[in-house]
């Protein structure tokens, strides 16, 4: 499996398992057979509500001695509502007690978005907290503060703009090593790649598939399809591979890390061996001319009468 490497020689493995969505009751299975399979990247947050059970599954691959804590790479996210200073050591603490683990490899801002301690989603604009109440630079500072205490390996972002990026690395004594984004062939985000690209920042991409297991609420209506793209079909059958191993294996060639989510053994099974599918100049040609700039995750969760946010302010985008 092809990696990414960072500036104190970790390799970051290019593929991982996503959870979110992975109920309890089917995440154990989902893990222990990724792991079983080969995967050594699993992607969690302490949104997810499933880390204590992909906790349970990690230990028992470890006790089995499938992998060593060596072999494998596991990220968690700081929650909106743990944005405060002192906040985000003991929410870290209990995402390493619920995965069982002494470290992450690695720990991520899952939004630059700040809701009132508590807070799973908002409920109103009072839940919502603005910037100028939780600024995000000292909710780095404390983030930089995990790597000192050895919480974790590496830290990064989740969901920032160019725009937000560059205002945070003014305040950084530690860079952000990651910002894990939505990427697919429907938004390209081409000045955001080349942009992390220029400053040794890796980027993950979520909902690679298309996410279409969400809840219904997050969803517009009529909204496009990936894997039932013509373009992206007519590939697959070309090198004998599925829509979404077309997807996937997209990313890998773009050295983007990429964390499909599956449940599901036989699918688990296909995502991985998507990173060994080579793809022609004239695929990525046509992947290329795919790109809409269209979100499936659009943010709209943070946005209502009220709030501090607005999609532009979110995304830094017209
Ligand atoms: P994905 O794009 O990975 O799509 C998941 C959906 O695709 C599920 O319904 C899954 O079904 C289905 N699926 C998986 N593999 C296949 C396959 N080979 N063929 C057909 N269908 C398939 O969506 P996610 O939004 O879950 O994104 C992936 C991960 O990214 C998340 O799980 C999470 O870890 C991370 N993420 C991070 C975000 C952030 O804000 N940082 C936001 C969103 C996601 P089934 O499980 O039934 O197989
Ligand atoms: C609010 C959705 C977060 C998924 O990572």
């Amino acid at each position: 499996m092809k990696t990414l490497a960072f500036g104190n020689g970790d390799q970051m493995p290019i593929l991982g398992l996503g959870t979110w969505k992975s109920k309890p009751g089917e995440v154990y299975a989902a893990v222990r057979e990724a792991i079983h399979v080969g995967y050594r990247h699993i992607d969690c947050a302490a949104a997810y509500g499933n880390e204590a059970e992909i906790g349970r599954a990690i230990s028992d691959a470890l006790r089995d001695g499938e992998v060593t804590r060596r072999d494998l790479w596991v990220t968690s996210k700081l929650w909106n509502s743990a944005h405060g200073r002192a906040d985000v050591e003991p929410a870290l603490r209990r995402s390493l007690t619920d995965l069982g683990l002494d470290f992450l490899d690695l720990y991520l801002i899952h939004w630059p978005v700040a809701l009132k301690p508590g807070v799973g989603l908002p409920n109103s604009a009072e839940d919502v907290l603005p910037p100028s109440e939780a600024p995000i630079e000292l909710t780095w500072a404390a983030m930089e503060g995990a790597v000192r205490g050895g919480f974790a390996r590496h830290i990064g972002l989740s969901n920032f703009s160019t725009k937000k990026m560059g205002d945070l690395l003014a305040h950084c004594t530690i860079q952000p090593e990651v910002n894990q984004v939505e990427l697919h062939p429907f938004l390209q985000q081409p000045a955001l790649v080349s942009y992390c690209a220029a400053r040794g920042i890796h980027l993950t991409a979520y909902s690679p598939l298309g996410s279409s297991d969400r809840p219904a609420s997050f969803k517009a209506p009529g909204e496009p399809s990936l894997m039932e793209n013509a373009t992206i079909q007519a590939i697959a059958r070309a090198r004998g591979c599925t829509p979404a191993q077309v997807l996937l294996a997209w990313h890998v060639h773009r050295g983007v890390a990429v964390i499909p989510k599956s449940v599901h053994p036989a699918r688990i099974r296909e995502n991985f061996a998507a990173a060994d599918i080579a793809l022609t100049a004239r695929d990525l040609d046509e992947i290329a001319a795919l790109d809409r700039h269209y979100r499936f995750l659009t943010g709209g969760l943070w946005v209502m009468p009220g709030s501090p946010w607005t999609l532009q302010s979110l995304w830094d985008e017209p």
